[in-house]
């Protein structure tokens, strides 16, 4: 059966096959993108292992508060650990700002219209910084829920960052980000007062999932529960570079 007739057997009348087809097309492309970065994804894991480079890809829906607990986090590991920073936005390069501040070195990657980062962009950027071995490597990414999910980048964990101030339901709406995630920082548990959302439905969507997830409640503003996201790492870092 073609391409066409398929379309127009299984959608709605309203919308032009042609747009639908070229849609078709674009998802055969993807296919091949997706497939390409499993193979740079595996290549940068070994990579990463063999420098033991511990890789951390942060992601989440924009103001979720990445750059806010990043921030927390090198303050309080910056003196035990090498660290690295690869911001990655569309535009601008405040968060990059913020991260230089603090005496870290840090790269921006600016992917204009482009709403995911892939492995080989990693690797490059990777390269740039010249990370030296025995190092931790934070990934800021694109605050998205979507597309960031399905490119993996070799990291070594996965932390999907959920701020109490989006509600209880995201878990269930973007279920592929909670899914693929190793641990779920809860952030911003200092304004739980003031809304609606309740955090044991929240914690039993993000488990509903993905029953393997840890979850770790925090405030990047207030600094509460930050030390244990930090031991949480350090235990990890540890058994890591051994
Ligand atoms: N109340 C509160 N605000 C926070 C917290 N973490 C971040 N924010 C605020 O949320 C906004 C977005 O934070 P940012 O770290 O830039 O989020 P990102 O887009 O995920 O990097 C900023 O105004 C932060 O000050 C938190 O724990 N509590
Ligand atoms: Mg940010």
């Amino acid at each position: 059966m073609s391409v066409k007739k398929q379309f127009e057997d299984y959608t709605s009348e309203s919308i032009p096959t042609d747009v639908l087809l070229n849609n078709f097309n674009k998802i055969e492309i993807d296919k091949e993108i997706i497939i390409d970065n499993i193979k740079s994804a595996k290549r940068n894991r070994s990579y990463f292992e063999s420098h033991s480079i511990y890789v951390v890809n942060l992601l989440s829906s924009p103001g979720a508060g990445k750059t806010s607990i990043l921030e927390s986090t090198i303050k309080q590991m910056g003196k035990d650990y090498n660290i690295y920073v690869i911001e990655c936005d569309l535009q601008t390069d405040s968060d990059f700002k913020r991260i230089k501040s603090l005496g870290v070195d840090c790269l921006q990657i600016n992917t204009d219209c482009g709403g995911y980062l892939d492995a080989d962009m990693i690797l490059c950027a990777v390269k740039k910084l010249s990370v030296k071995d025995k190092s931790i490597l934070f990934i800021e990414n694109i605050g998205n829920l979507i597309s960031p999910a399905i490119f993996d980048l070799g990291e070594t964990l996965r932390v999907v960052v959920s701020s109490v101030t989006e509600g209880e339901d995201k878990p269930l709406k973007f279920p592929y980000m909670y899914e693929s995630a190793n641990l779920c920082l809860i952030n911003k548990i200092d304004l739980l007062d003031y809304i609606k959302t309740n955090l044991d439905i929240l914690r039993s969507n993000i488990m509903r999932v993905n029953s393997q997830i840890v979850t770790i409640d925090l405030s990047a503003l207030t600094g509460e529960n930050i030390e244990n996201w930090c031991r949480f790492l350090h235990e990890k870092i540890k058994i890591f570079f051994k």
